[in-house]
């Protein structure tokens, strides 16, 4: 567990190979002070324990699931089978196919157990997390305030930007 407090957000992956994409939505947790745990999860060899973290992760507190895996990425939707907490789905990028195998297999969804999917790699996992914040921020002034600033800094830094122009 991080930032002490009970875990309002779950961060899981396939393997220990997805941590360099994943740690992007772990920072942005960090960055707002959201109390969250993160873990290696994996839907083929520990599908047990990825369906018990999916069935108790409501009743633990968790107000969203942020789930990242690559090539026939099937932790997001299998988590998303077995809980209502919303699971934001992260395709890692994998060897051969650079995460396109992942992100379709986690884009496409059956209607009625949506994982809400993202950009493949850094952005989506940072994304993911930003989305959970809003999810967040939706019954917390304190962190939407925070969530304003961040999308305030973002414009004046676009504004401020140069060309190298003659
Ligand atoms: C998936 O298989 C994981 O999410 C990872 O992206 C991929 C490769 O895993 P490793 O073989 O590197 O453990 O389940």
């Amino acid at each position: 567990m991080s930032e002490q407090n009970q875990a309002l957000v779950g961060v899981i992956m396939g393997s220990s190979s997805d941590w360099d994409v994943m740690q992007h939505a772990v920072a942005i947790l960090k960055q707002f002070g959201v109390p969250h745990e993160a873990q290696v999860i994996s839907a083929h060899r520990m599908p047990d324990q990825m369906f018990s973290y999916a069935e108790t992760a409501r009743a633990r507190g968790l107000r969203a699931i942020i789930a990242g895996a690559g090539g026939a990425a099937h932790l997001p939707g299998m988590v998303a089978a077995k809980t209502i907490v919303p699971v934001l789905g992260v395709p890692v990028p994998s060897k051969y196919l650079r995460g396109e195998d992942s992100l379709l297999s986690i884009v496409q969804m059956p209607k009625g157990v949506p994982v809400s999917t993202f950009a493949i790699g850094e952005a989506g996992a940072a994304n993911a997390a930003l989305t959970a914040v809003a999810i967040l921020a939706a019954t917390d002034a304190a962190l939407a305030e925070k969530l304003e600033a961040f999308r305030a800094q973002q414009t004046a830094a676009a504004q401020a930007m140069t060309l190298p122009l003659a």
